[in-house]
């Protein structure tokens, strides 16, 4: 087969350095003659000759070529000719598929991995059906600024081939208008050519910043269709995503002087990739400023939050310290901040913003009128339109070192030690368990406060779920643990229960595939963050306030979800409600991860949120 080698590799031989990090940078490169390098166990027989080539092999031998590593998928009828090329052509192997019990755990185990390699992997939905499924997770991935490449099917689109009845119920006559309003790109391809250019557009268009989800519907006729020899496919490498721009050298050197000469500078270290080498140049960058440093833990590890110029412990919300070290601030350098207007606003109220702002950016290309995940127009007396990644190595150059004293680090937090099941004393738990042992947190659960845990690296933290979207967590811890299979860093997923239980499945196709992964399940048996919501308009209304359970608590029967992990092939760990046991059952799961297992623990965690999910100082739950 002529199969090739992909934009990844051949890019980083020809190499711009802005996009090195993005080459499979953990565990290892699947390789096309070691089935043992395949994840898990679902090797087919070798097909008996390639006699007749279809449409969808063309499209399989494209992906290949693309360097697609995996797609993951619940199956249909509309690809099943794709299917069939997936197993039977290119024998399940880059792309690798993986089987999802749901098509909305699919996009978020895709949302996941891209978030913890920083490398774009594929999901296949059905028709319009696995599409609808798929909405929810797919505005995650758009609100995060993820690449995914979304594959769905259609048709036959020429009515005189469906067949009858469900060939028509699965026919939309523009699918992509589902999803149209939070996708970077879609095309419904009509002819094999157009397939694969749409395949590498797609790719382009996914990866080049700001990054986001394209949909390519293949048509069913086209994917059926009998195509005689296998097409030339284009050398991958004259289509590949551009670098992210450099900005103009004055504007630089401008924001540079403004930096160099403020009084109290400050970076708001917002999104950015998981390089180590880009986050020792942010470090450098606050160092040779003497700035302060605020992170979000809406977005990924970007800062080591330990570090004396860290401000405040982030949070989803402005905590006090993070607000007060903005009111201060007189130059303001914006990495991509998410929201910068709205936080901005949590620190000034309704005073005008007097320190100078630097937005370095490209995020505006994206924003356009049905969503507003743009958020608030956030001022700024200087627009670097490109990513963080592409200009701190740039800003770290051209500026001066600004020779003042290190300003004194904030204080550390303290609180008593944990007497209740909390979140709190989950995180003292965690902390002790974990203490020089590596792992990435795929995700936390609401309320959790941002002084409870320091990032240090990268990978430590990947950040939210993007579009508040309940049920992610499973599948972006999933998703990481793919990226991270073999690199010794455990994904560790701290989800709610009601994010857990709405897509738990994410834990069935780990189990399956071999990725091993660690669920603390913070589990309240409650949508306990509506319960707050309910005891504010009853308080406002002077109403009961005992009624807020009423329609939220998950309970009688409880919900046994340890036993949900066991029934899916996972370890399960609970329900653990004693302070006592947590930190025993922590190291236990983290033991059992390492030897390969998928592990979920129930932790029985009172109500209540340590972080007012506002960043502040824990209150209740000791
Ligand atoms: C898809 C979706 N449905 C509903 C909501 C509204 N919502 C926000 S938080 C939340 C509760 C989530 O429950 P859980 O994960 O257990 O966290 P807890 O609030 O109990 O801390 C709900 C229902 C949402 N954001 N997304
Ligand atoms: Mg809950």
């Amino acid at each position: 087969m002529p199969l090739g080698a992909g934009y990844h590799r051949r890019q980083a031989a020809g190499s711009p350095a802005e996009i090195d990090h993005r080459i499979l940078p953990y565990g290892k490169t699947m390789n096309a003659k070691d089935p043992a390098a395949r994840t898990g166990v679902e090797q087919p027989v070798p097909s008996a000759g390639q006699g007749e080539i279809w449409g969808s092999d063309a499209v399989a031998a494209m992906l290949r070529a693309l360097d697609v590593p995996y797609l993951a998928l619940n199956p249909g009828a509309s690809f099943r000719g794709l299917h069939d090329s997936l197993v039977n052509y290119i024998g399940n192997e880059r792309p690798q598929m993986l089987l999802c019990v749901h098509e909305e755990v699919a996009v978020a185990i895709a949302h996941g991995y891209a978030k913890a390699s920083d490398r774009m992997m594929g999901a296949v939905v059905h028709s319009n059906v696995g599409l609808m499924h798929a909405t929810m997770a797919v505005f995650n991935a758009w609100c995060d600024r993820v690449p995914l490449l979304l594959l769905g099917a259609t048709g036959p689109w020429d009515a005189a081939k469906r067949r009858p009845w469900i060939d028509w119920l699965h026919t939309a006559s523009d699918q992509g208008a589902l999803i149209r309003d939070y996708t970077k790109w879609d095309n419904q391809p009509a002819s094999v050519p157009a397939a694969l250019e749409a395949l590498l557009r797609g790719v382009q268009i996914a990866n080049t910043a700001p990054r986001g989800p394209v949909y390519v519907n293949l048509d069913a006729a086209v994917q059926e269709a009998k195509i005689g020899p296998l097409p030339v496919l284009p050398d991958t490498a004259r289509y590949a995503p551009a670098a992210s721009p450099e900005p103009p050298r004055e504007l630089v050197a401008k924001a540079a002087r403004l930096l160099a000469s403020a009084q109290a500078p400050l970076i708001m270290a917002g999104r950015c990739s998981r390089s180590l080498e880009r986050w020792n140049q942010r470090v450098a960058l606050a160092e040779k400023l003497k700035a302060r440093v605020v992170t979000d833990l809406k977005q990924g590890a970007a800062f080591p939050t330990d570090h004396p110029l860290h401000a405040g412990a982030p949070g989803i919300f402005l905590g006090a310290d993070s607000s007060q070290a903005l009111r201060d601030a007189d130059v303001i350098l914006a990495l991509d901040w998410n929201d910068l207007a709205g936080t901005l606003k949590q620190a000034y109220g309704a005073s005008p913003v007097k320190a100078k702002v630097i937005n370095v950016s490209c995020d505006m290309h994206l924003h356009r009128g049905w969503s507003m995940d743009h958020q608030a127009l956030p001022p700024a007396d200087l627009i670097l339109l490109t990513e963080p990644d592409a200009a701190v190595p740039l800003l770290l150059a051209a500026s001066a070192e600004r020779k003042v004293p290190m300003p004194a680090a904030a204080k550390p937090a303290g609180w008593p030690a944990a007497t209740q099941v909390s979140l709190l004393a989950i995180a003292e738990a965690l902390n002790a368990a974990t203490a020089g042992a590596e792992i990435c947190i795929a995700k936390l659960p609401l309320g959790w406060n941002g002084a409870y845990r320091h990032f240090r690296h990268p990978l430590d933290y990947l950040g939210h779920d993007g579009g508040a979207g309940v049920g992610a967590g499973p599948g972006l811890t999933v998703g990481a643990a793919l990226a991270l299979q073999g690199s010794g860093r455990i994904a560790v997923g701290l989800v709610g229960d009601g994010d857990f239980l709405m897509c738990n499945t994410a834990v069935w196709t780990a189990a399956h595939y071999r990725l091993p992964a660690l669920f603390i399940v913070c589990n309240n048996r409650s949508f306990y963050n509506d319960e707050v919501h309910q005891e504010r308009v009853a308080r406002e209304r002077a109403r009961p306030v005992e009624n807020k359970w009423i329609g939220q608590k998950m309970i009688d029967p409880d919900i046994d979800i340890a036993a949900i992990a066991r029934a899916q092939g996972a370890e399960g760990i609970g329900p653990v409600t004693r302070v006592a046991d947590i930190r025993p059952a922590i190291e236990n799961g983290l033991e059992l991860a390492r030897a390969g297992k998928v592990v979920v623990i129930d932790a029985r965690v009172l109500p209540g949120y340590d972080a007012n999910i506002s960043g502040a100082a824990p209150a209740a739950h000791r």
